[in-house]
């Protein structure tokens, strides 16, 4: 018995790293986990109903990671149907913004949910009923994954009552047993990045200014993997 279920746990580990991870709020184009590491998660055209989503002021991204830990970083496009990750950083006019939330580390798997202000990037010219897309990235040590999100930015925008921004994540005892635990890395959540976007798997490590612990901690992963 003792080494069937031994067994179990075995097979059951690659299915919940396989699983990546989900964008939950606001809502995704679409999740297959094999297309996950392509430009938008491997969607490239623009949801039919776009998610209304607060113009100004502080409006949560909610995320569900299925990796003991990773770096996440939020970028965002006003163009109606962006195509590339040049679409991300500047706008159609030609004016350059920064992300919408830089990379930080994450640690523990489950839900969780962060503040984002789209009037804080000062880009000019957004109005109520403008769109949006955002591209949520994530690297839990196998690779840079995508998801986006198709936005109409509403003025006075409340979000719906069952979207709640908290963090509600569980450490397994398979991610403190494979080592995999990303003590230390915690304190770097939010390390600030000024980094661009590619799809290249690895780019976050060679092309963000994210805290050496934080990519320590995904290397780590990544050679366990
Ligand atoms: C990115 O896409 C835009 C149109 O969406 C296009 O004008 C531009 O040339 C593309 N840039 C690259 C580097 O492919
Ligand atoms: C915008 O993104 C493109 C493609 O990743 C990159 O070549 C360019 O340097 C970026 N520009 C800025 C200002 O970050
Ligand atoms: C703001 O935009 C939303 C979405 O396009 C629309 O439903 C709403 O009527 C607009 N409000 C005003 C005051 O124009
Ligand atoms: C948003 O609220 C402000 C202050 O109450 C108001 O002046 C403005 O007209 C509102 N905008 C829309 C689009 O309803
Ligand atoms: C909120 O409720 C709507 C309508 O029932 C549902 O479609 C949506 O998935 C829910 N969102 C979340 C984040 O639970
Ligand atoms: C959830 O955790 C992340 C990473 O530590 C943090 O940036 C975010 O503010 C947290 N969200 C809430 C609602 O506490
Ligand atoms: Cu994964």
């Amino acid at each position: 018995m003792k080494l069937i279920h031994a067994l179990a746990g075995l097979a059951a580990l690659p299915l919940l790293a396989s699983a990546h991870f989900t964008l939950d709020y606001p809502y995704s184009r679409g999740f297959d986990e094999d297309l996950e590491p392509q430009f938008c998660g491997g969607f490239s055209t623009p949801s039919s109903g776009r998610t209304p989503f607060p113009l100004s002021g502080s409006a949560p991204v909610l995320i569900d990671s299925h990796h003991p830990s990773a770096i996440v970083g939020m970028f965002i496009s006003f163009d109606s149907n962006p195509s590339n990750f040049s679409a991300f950083n500047q706008t159609a006019s030609g004016q350059q913004y920064g992300l919408l939330d830089p990379f930080g580390g994450i640690s523990g798997t489950g839900e969780f949910c962060f503040r984002v202000d789209i009037a804080s990037l000062g880009v000019s010219g957004l109005t109520n009923g403008s769109v949006a897309t955002l591209q949520v990235e994530f690297n839990g040590g196998d690779g840079s994954l995508f998801q986006c999100s198709d936005l109409v930015l509403v003025d006075n925008y409340s979000v719906p009552s069952n979207v709640t921004c908290q963090n509600a994540t569980s450490s397994t005892s398979a991610s403190s047993s494979a080592g995999a635990s990303a003590s230390g890395s915690t304190g770097a959540a939010g390390a600030k990045s000024t980094g661009s976007p590619s799809s290249g798997a690895g780019r976050i490590l060679a092309g963000s200014a994210a805290a050496t612990g934080l990519v320590a901690a995904v290397g780590a992963l990544t050679l366990m993997i």
